[in-house]
């Protein structure tokens, strides 16, 4: 006979800890975990952007992507019309990007750890900025020399809504709500699935103002 409070728990996401939520079997959301956070992680994030701001690039295809893009760390993710790559340089600069400041880094890090993958050595953080309407089509992340590193996923200010799709870009997507702090980890038999963000809306946020900025930390190289 089950244990009485079967009925009252019948949900297995209750057997994890606290703000951690599983979307694949190596995927977790981590609710709030870069909150406490943000206050160290901004300041530094302004002087990344102060040296390489925001670009807006066009992919191979030549569709200019509607979220604006700058990269930390040794490489940094770029596309131009001969295509997608990981870069030692800002093209716009020609110059390095900056490095990768250590708050940044060591959330990423524990972040990593926290959801399974110890370990974790990033070399690329791209950032990502969205004003209402901009969006990230359905899309694999297979620029990366290897896939045996996750990539975590720091979102800031506005709402978004995830698509986590599957391996084939036509298998359904799950729609998961990400907010200010959430940070995603995925990894292992989940790293090449498919995903997007959805149009994000119009908003204030009280702390990021009217964006949402979503940090993704790689190994690259
Ligand atoms: C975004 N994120 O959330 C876009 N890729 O703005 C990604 O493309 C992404 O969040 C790989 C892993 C996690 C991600
Ligand atoms: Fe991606």
């Amino acid at each position: 006979m089950p244990a009485p409070t079967a009925d009252l728990f019948p949900d297995d996401a209750l057997q994890q800890p606290a703000g951690r939520e599983q979307i694949g079997d190596e995927s977790h959301v981590l609710r709030g975990y870069a909150l406490p956070w943000i206050e160290r992680l901004l300041p530094s994030l302004r002087q990344v952007l102060a040296q390489s701001p925001f670009r807006q690039m066009v992919t191979p295809g030549g569709f200019t992507m509607s979220a604006a893009l700058s990269s930390c760390g040794e490489l940094g993710w770029t596309t131009d019309a001969h295509g997608y790559r990981y870069s030692p340089l800002d093209p716009r600069s020609q110059r390095p990007w900056p490095a990768m400041p250590d708050v940044l880094r060591q959330l990423a890090v524990q972040a990593a750890a926290d959801a399974g993958f110890i370990g974790f050595a990033p070399d690329a953080c791209l950032i990502n900025r969205y004003v209402p309407g901009a969006k990230m089509s359905l899309h694999q992340d297979k620029n990366e020399r290897r896939y045996d590193a996750p990539v975590v996923s720091v979102s800031l200010g506005l709402p978004a809504i995830f698509l986590f799709g599957g391996h084939a870009r036509s298998d359904r997507a799950q729609k998961v709500s990400l907010f200010h702090g959430d940070v995603v980890v995925w990894g292992g038999i989940d790293r090449l699935r498919f995903h997007g963000v959805m149009p994000i809306q119009e908003g204030l946020h009280p702390v990021m103002g009217p964006q949402r900025i979503n940090l993704t930390f790689r190994t690259a190289g």
